[in-house]
């Protein structure tokens, strides 16, 4: 009986270290739309984040358009924001349409990339003791 407890115990430990990772990194993640850049213009998020793309400007507007493979196409009004989340690995590159060029699949001005990993061991993280 000791001998089950001790191992329900240490089950326990394991799970609450495998569970904890996955709760904590999957993050919000805010870009700002700056008058001819993204800040920040590259954002590296763990795989199943939120990017929410804001534009602070009262009179500008901003776009967050997709290009390299993947479909995405928000407009950016005057203090208006766009949200997606990320499933998949990868990087995702996005530019804005006022102003930036793309041309042979090299983005010029107002640029950005997501980079998308799959959520790792944090820092620091104890692996549970061999038995
Ligand atoms: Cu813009």
């Amino acid at each position: 009986m000791k001998r089950l407890v001790r191992s329900a115990a240490s089950l326990f430990v394991v799970a609450a270290i495998l569970l904890v990772p996955a709760a904590s990194i999957a993050a919000t993640k805010k870009v700002t739309a700056r008058p001819s850049s993204w800040g920040p213009a590259r954002l590296e998020i763990t795989k199943g984040s939120t990017v929410v793309w804001t534009n602070p400007s009262t009179f500008e507007d901003h776009s967050v358009k997709s290009y390299g493979g993947w479909r995405y196409r928000e407009l950016l009004g005057p203090k208006a924001q766009a949200t997606r989340r990320f499933r998949e690995v990868g990087p995702f590159k996005y530019r804005c349409e006022f102003p930036s060029t793309l041309m042979d699949g090299v983005c010029d001005g107002m640029c950005g990339v997501v980079k998308v990993v799959r959520a790792g061991w944090p820092t620091g993280a104890l692996l549970p003791a061999a038995a």
